[in-house]
């Protein structure tokens, strides 16, 4: 395509990260990707054309270090930028760096985003575009004598919400009037200590509405096309669960007057790429809000891509390119559903519960699509979003979607970690979501899932301990050294007793030795066996070279730990051992 861009840096990990270098390999793009330490052997790494390390493990001196990434967005000689969501990508400081470095931001601009970002000024550029809006104010409010004037005139409840806020921070609801001090004061402080801004706004405040958003895509010759809504009302503490498109029950001219809205409040912003307009519809089905613009993709922009068929990624980084929209109004083919495949304990609350996929497949079929960053065998890591992957399927109809889906999740294996799959199932389980019948809070007040069971995670294995070592190699005859990262050349001790990963592992040839002499000895590394010395039965001495192990091309003398007896014997030549399996006892 895109004569300007011949290159794309993605600046983000995980699901998102391989779903942009997919769009971008599509389109011919060179695809730059960036790690933190603890992503050196990610997903995301490994498709993209090259992959630069920047920084550790905690996001805020890696994936949010605005500096660093600047620079291998220069030493990479990326064209453009692709933030995916989360991290930097509705920061407008960073677009602007990017616009800085001279290269292609793939987002709207930072005016845009820094318009919308604010949720007081988003509001007065809704308000000016004529699009309805909760009854609400236009401006900060200062003191309780405003507040209290809003509550008499409007009634309760009420929100208070932080300008700086949005999808669900600094949200306080007042549902009488002794609580309006409190809240009010409390408010303030948060949004101060939370976001460093500690302007606050009111809303009167919906009880029971759904939570549709409106996906938009504009480019910079000044067309714009709503492509449907999409319905994410099945969320829990503002973590959206399930969403579909199209809204269950939402009647065609609902739907053009939400699009129409959604278009102009985008205009009003002089937005250019793809949007997110949400609105809160009331509980007669007709009434919308404007509720915030969000200025990136979104986690479940596929459902709209699943009914539209088109690429929203390809799009992006067309239209950033310069180039027109290669689509008009495009209207829904179909139903489709997505399922937030998170590691947490529907159980216990939702909590996080990190740690290895044991075991990971992922479901297949006509309609059927996963978007993940993961394989088995990857970790999922407490210092990011627990998301280990996102199911969407799509059916002709809700009917044929509902069943792909409950197909799908229960085909879906994942082991090491507790998900949200049984929780899916419980909610695709209520009449409330077969009948499309649902609304915001419908999971918090009306589901329990303390009573599903957790699957006590089977016994994790040791968590692999990469060292960095050094190598000398010549490219095109010159010579450089680089750093590599391996396994470090370990095995468990005897007894079942596992080395701590902190500690200094054994040496190979002291592996497998116990304190009483007597020795379980395991395979260091993953290999085949090409020789055995000694039969079972043999008196063996300390050190005695026992075993041939074939791995990386390289042979290995697999070792007596101990002065003994050979009292078992696993393996003969030929035979394939995973790390750790036992190859020999001696006693
Ligand atoms: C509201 C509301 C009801 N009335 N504002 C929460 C997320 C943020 N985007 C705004 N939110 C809400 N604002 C008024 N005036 C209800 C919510 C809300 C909500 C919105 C979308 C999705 C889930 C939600 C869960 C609880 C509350």
């Amino acid at each position: 395509m895109i004569s300007s861009v011949k290159s794309v840096l993605i600046a983000n990990r995980g699901e998102i990260a391989v779903r942009v270098i997919r769009a971008a390999a599509e389109l011919g793009l060179r695809t730059i990707a960036v790690y933190s330490e603890l992503d050196r052997d990610a997903v995301h790494v490994e498709l993209a054309d090259e992959a630069w390390n920047i920084g550790p493990p905690p996001a805020a001196e890696s994936y949010l270090d605005i500096e660093r990434i600047i620079e291998v967005v220069q030493e990479s000689g990326a064209d453009a930028v692709h933030p995916g969501y989360g991290f930097l990508a509705e920061n407008a400081d960073f677009a602007r760096a990017v616009m800085d470095a001279g290269r292609i931001w793939v987002g709207p601009s930072p005016e845009a985003i820094a318009l919308m970002g604010d949720k007081i000024s988003a509001r007065r550029a809704a308000e000016a575009a004529g699009v309805p809006m909760v009854p609400g104010t236009l401006d900060p409010v200062t003191s309780l004598d405003e507040v209290a004037a809003f509550a008499s005139a409007n009634g309760f409840p009420l929100a208070i919400k932080a300008a700086a806020g949005g999808g669900g921070r600094g949200l306080k609801v007042v549902r009488a009037e002794d609580e309006l001090e409190p809240a009010f004061e409390s408010a303030g402080r948060e949004a101060q200590a939370w976001f460093g801004n500690p302007e606050v706004y009111i809303e009167r405040y919906l009880d029971r509405p759904r939570h549709i958003e409106a996906q938009v895509i504009l480019d910079g010759h000044g067309n714009g096309v709503f492509l449907g809504e999409r319905d994410c009302s099945i969320q829990r503490r503002h973590q959206k669960l399930i969403e579909e498109t199209p809204a269950p029950g939402l009647d065609d001219a609902t739907r053009a007057k939400i699009g129409e809205a959604a278009i102009a409040v985008a205009h009003a912003a002089d937005y250019v790429n793809a949007g997110t307009v949400e609105f809160l519809l009331d509980d007669d089905g007709t009434s919308f809000y404007f509720l915030e613009m969000n200025t990136r993709i979104q986690v479940e922009h596929t459902i709209t891509e699943m009914v539209t068929g088109i690429d929203l990624v390809k799009e992006q980084l067309r239209i950033a390119a310069g180039e027109k929209l290669s689509f008009g109004p495009t209207p829904a083919n179909g139903h489709a559903i997505e399922f937030r495949i998170n590691a947490e304990d529907a159980s216990n609350n939702f909590l996080p519960n990190p740690g290895d996929l044991v075991e990971y497949r992922e479901p297949a079929g006509l309609g059927v699509r996963v978007d993940s960053g993961v394989r088995s065998g990857s970790s999922i890591s407490q210092y990011y979003d627990n998301m280990i992957a996102k199911l969407v399927v799509w059916g002709r109809d809700r009917d044929e979607a509902m069943a792909r889906g409950r197909r799908c999740l229960s085909a879906f294996v994942i082991r090491g970690v507790e998900t949200t799959i049984p929780a899916h199932l419980e909610i695709m389980a209520t009449d409330a979501f077969v009948d499309g019948d649902y609304y915001t809070r419908y999971v918090e007040e009306q589901m329990d899932f303390t009573h599903l069971e957790s699957h006590t995670a089977p016994a994790l294995p040791e968590e692999e301990e990469n060292e960095e070592r050094s190598m000398t190699v010549e490219v095109g005859g010159r010579r450089y050294t680089v750093k590599f990262w391996a396994p470090v050349m370990s095995a468990p001790v005897a007894g079942g007793a596992r080395p701590s990963p902190r500690r200094r592992p054994p040496k190979l040839e002291r592996s497998g030795a116990a304190a009483d002499g007597a020795g379980v000895v395991t395979a260091p590394m993953q290999g085949t066996i090409v020789k055995v010395h000694k039969p079972a039965g043999s008196p063996v001495e300390a050190g005695e070279p026992i075993i041939v192990l074939e791995a990386m091309k390289m042979e290995n003398e697999i070792k007596a730990p101990a002065d003994g007896e050979i009292v078992d014997l696993r393996v003969q030549p030929g035979d394939t051992v995973a790390v750790g399996a036992v190859l020999m006892v001696i006693k």
